[in-house]
């Protein structure tokens, strides 16, 4: 395993501890490595320790995705001198005892979303987070797409007043892998994922519409929950016997709901892995009294917009290639048109946390614990109304 190397002469760094080295694992070493050299920051960003489950998978990890050292004891990253954030992308039901250890080593926690499996892991970050707060501790949670420029920029159109009143937000996000030969991850398994579509795209969705508009749900109106793919090919037992075991899917396939918002607005939200033929529609639409926006992640450089104060005669849907410099963020990346991905959101993000706590202000606002700690409150009045079969306010859940 190879040693962390102590960055000499340099006092404002910001050593990473990266825990988990797949999907979100390699999203976040692109944007540890890449937010440097797009942006400019206050503090160095060093990319000391990555911690996975398997030795030479996590060191050979470390080694092409540019991080000094690596271990299968995640703790080991965690207690480092060296470190000073840590960032969480394993499974939903890992969140809360890494960041509780993190925090009470005194780091700074970045982690995945959502921010916990279950309301209870949830609460208890919520309040570790309050607590080493009073320490000059901080929190972050990667809700990503609020980087994608369109949507930052959507932001800022509901803040500028020229939705006017909301009356709708119409969100969906909508995916197509879970279709009945996709095998009993750890994604089908409530007690590691704590629940299917809905925490892990609804979440999304939620934080999206709460970011855009500023609203918060104060109620949910009505839910519905299913699981359609009730059983799982278990991966471990086909390879070990060469034949199928299936296994039971312990999570939803999808979940929608309705929701009253804090301004007056009604909204719906749809979370699916099982809308055949939309790959990564993170979409939302909102209408206001004087115009209306729709962003939709498949096409995520534009946000149309439909501006009501304009003549009768020239209304109509404005698509807005969101890469002029003006636009947020984009004056970091490439000249005017050239488009960007989805690593970018999570580049953007890396940043605005170095900035954060380097003592400078996000470009977007950034969501810590607190914040999240609303959106799993939202996720879990969904479910609730789904199963209890009546509205649910949020100041029920607490
Ligand atoms: P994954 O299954 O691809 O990777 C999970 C990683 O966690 C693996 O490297 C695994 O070895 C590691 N891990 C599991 N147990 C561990 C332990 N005890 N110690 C150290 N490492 C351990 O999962 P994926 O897709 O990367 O998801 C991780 C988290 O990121 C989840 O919370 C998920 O909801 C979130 N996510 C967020 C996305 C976003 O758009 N912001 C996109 C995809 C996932
Ligand atoms: C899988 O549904 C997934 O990777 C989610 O976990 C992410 O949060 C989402 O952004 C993309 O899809």
């Amino acid at each position: 395993m190879a040693k962390a190397r102590t960055v000499k002469g340099r006092t404002n760094t910001l050593g990473v501890a990266l825990i988990g080295t797949k999907f979100m694992g390699r999203a976040h070493s692109i944007a540890w490595a890449n937010a440097p050299k797009f942006f400019d920051l206050p503090l160095a960003v060093q990319m000391v320790w990555t911690a996975g489950r398997d030795a030479s998978e996590t060191h050979e990890f470390a080694r092409k995705w540019g991080w000094h050292a690596s271990t299968i004891d995640w703790q080991e990253a965690v207690q480092s001198e060296q470190v000073q954030l840590v960032d969480i992308a394993t499974p939903n039901d890992l969140h809360c005892e890494m960041a509780l250890a993190a925090l009470e080593a005194g780091r700074h926690v970045t982690c995945e979303k959502p921010l916990a499996g279950s309301l209870d892991d949830a609460r208890a970050m919520r309040t570790a987070a309050r607590k080493a707060a009073k320490r000059g501790v901080k929190t972050f949670v990667w809700f990503n797409y609020r980087r994608a420029p369109a949507v930052a920029f959507a932001h800022q159109l509901v803040a500028q007043g020229r939705i006017g009143r909301i009356f709708h937000i119409r969100a969906a996000y909508l995916q197509d892998w879970g279709g009945a030969s996709t095998p009993l991850v750890w994604r089908f398994q409530a007690a590691h994922a704590g629940s299917g579509a809905h925490g892990d795209l609804n979440a999304h969705i939620i934080d999206m519409a709460r970011f855009i508009t500023g609203e918060e749900v104060t109620q949910v109106v009505g839910s519905l929950e299913e699981t359609f793919i009730k059983e799982r090919a278990v991966i471990a037992d086909a390879k070990a016997r060469g034949r199928k075991t299936m296994g039971r899917s312990t999570v939803d396939d999808c979940v929608l709901f309705l929701a009253r918002m804090s301004g007056g607005a009604v909204a719906s939200f749809e979370a699916t892995r099982l809308a055949t033929g939309n790959k990564n529609k993170n979409s939302i639409e909102i209408n206001g009294e004087l115009g209306s926006i729709r962003f939709n992640f498949e096409r995520m450089n534009e946000l149309e917009f439909w501006d009501e104060s304009r003549p009768p005669a020239q209304r109509g849907w404005t698509n807005i290639l969101c890469t002029e410099g003006v636009h947020p963020y984009m004056s970091n990346y490439w000249p005017s048109g050239h488009l960007i991905g989805y690593e970018h959101g999570f580049v953007s993000h890396a940043a605005d946390i170095a900035r954060v706590l380097g003592g400078a202000k996000s470009e977007v606002a950034l969501a810590d614990f607190e914040d999240a700690w609303k959106t799993q409150r939202v996720l879990e009045a969904a479910i609730r109304s789904a199963r209890l079969r009546r509205p649910i306010a949020l100041s029920e859940i607490d």
